[in-house]
């Protein structure tokens, strides 16, 4: 089975997508994202420029000969450019498999262990009334769990508070924002917020929340200290995590449950963090760490340390990573939680999908592959917009973290 033709969808229904389009001989189409946020081109060029040229004419059905011939033939590995590039290739080879097999990609990686996937919404308000509403009404569309970030009283704008109800988006377009940082106003802040919350919706619903690598590893240990009476479900990247060996000193002083990785782009990223237990939840993407072959191996060694995984699902994952998403973690016995972040509806509309949402749970449904398709033509109305992810100063003009 031949790959014949391949090509790279760019474009930007409510926000920028990189997809990849795999053709065979017998005419199946399989569908990989690529999108890395704020540095789209990036990857599309190294697709088209580097990576298409070495797919014609190979075998679609080998599919891990493939992932190895793109890590080690690029002689340089790994790197975020480089792991989205291949994880389009790797999933769009696994939607062709499913396709050609006739199967939904969930029975190819084992089967389902479990009859649904628990998700995670984001619920953002500017102050504690505002959050307390939002999360009310995640609560009343059925979600299990939901992520709580607030806007902090002194600072003018936070990362990760959203505009709109349903979703927000960190990127905007030509040039980065920039947000104030203050720790010591965000450290006072987020317990009383939590204390809240709890008192609103009780001991059973999961708690959320993203500290987005803001904090040193000793204001990461205090935080999690006070977040314990909450009981959250997990707090997310206290710290930046290239230095893994800071994860101890938080580990050795608070219980809260820690989860990081939506940044990594393979498994030596996050290494020492789950074989020294340092971590409960593994976030990395399917998008943005080598794919569902790649993804699958994290899991594995995830799983000999009793680490869950906890996917990336924030809307620059397109459907297509969502998808992918899904059908791991339906499959993988160590799966943790899927964050669920709505795409808008004219991205829906480009993508159509078979995955459904009820009750807090979501499934990939049964269609071959990866059951994900794109309309080319509409997604040609919208044409590509360079945005930036926000930076953040401290109040004195210094950038912040790390
Ligand atoms: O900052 O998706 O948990 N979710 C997040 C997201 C990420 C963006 C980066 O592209 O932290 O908001
Ligand atoms: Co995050």
């Amino acid at each position: 089975m031949r790959i014949t033709d391949a090509k790279v969808i760019i474009c930007s229904p409510g926000r920028n997508f990189v997809t990849l389009k795999l053709i065979t001989e017998d005419g199946i189409h399989g569908l990989g994202d690529a999108t890395l946020n704020g540095r789209e081109l990036a990857v599309a060029s190294y697709l088209s420029d580097h990576v298409i040229p070495l797919l014609i004419g190979r075998d679609a059905r080998r599919i891990e000969d493939l992932w190895h011939y793109l890590y080690k033939g690029a002689y340089w590995r790994r790197g975020p450019v480089t792991m989205a590039a291949v994880s389009a290739v790797d999933v769009a080879l696994w939607d062709i498999k499913g396709k050609a097999l006739d199967v939904p990609v969930y029975q190819l990686l084992g089967g389902a262990s479990r009859d649904g996937v628990l998700v995670y919404g984001h619920a953002s308000g500017t102050d504690i009334d505002d959050t307390v509403r939002a999360v009310a009404e995640y609560a009343r569309l059925g979600y299990k769990a939901i992520r709580a970030q607030s806007g902090i009283p002194g600072l003018e704008s936070t990362y990760g508070v959203g505009r709109g109800k349903m979703y927000y988006e960190p990127a905007e377009k030509d040039a980065p924002v920039e947000n104030a940082w203050n720790s010591e106003l965000y450290m006072n802040f987020v317990p009383r917020l939590f204390e809240r919350l709890r008192k609103e919706f009780g001991s059973d619903l999961h708690l959320l929340h993203d500290v987005h690598h803001r904090l040193t590893p000793i204001e990461a240990a205090r935080l999690g200290k006070e977040l314990e009476p909450y009981h959250l479900f997990w707090l997310e990247d206290p710290v930046p995590a290239e230095l893994q060996e800071s994860f101890r000193l938080i580990r050795r002083h608070t219980t809260t449950p820690l989860a990081v990785g939506e940044v990594f782009n393979s498994i030596f990223d996050c290494q020492q963090l789950i074989q020294e237990q340092l971590i409960d939840y593994i976030r990395t993407a399917v998008v943005h760490a080598g794919g569902i072959s790649h993804l699958r191996k994290i899991a594995s060694l995830a799983e000999m340390y009793q680490v869950r995984t906890g996917c990336h699902g924030a809307t620059d994952m397109s459907p297509v990573c969502m998808a992918a998403a899904l059908h791991f973690d339906l499959s993988v016995h160590n799966f943790g939680i899927q964050e669920y972040m709505h795409h808008s509806a004219e991205t829906d509309r480009v993508f159509s999908h078979s995955y459904t949402f009820a009750d807090g749970m979501m499934h990939p449904g049964d269609a071959p592959g990866l059951g994900v398709d794109i309309d080319e033509k509409l997604a040609s109305n919208y044409p590509y917009r360079r945005a930036y992810l926000p930076i953040s100063r401290k109040l004195d003009g210094t950038m912040h973290s790390w």
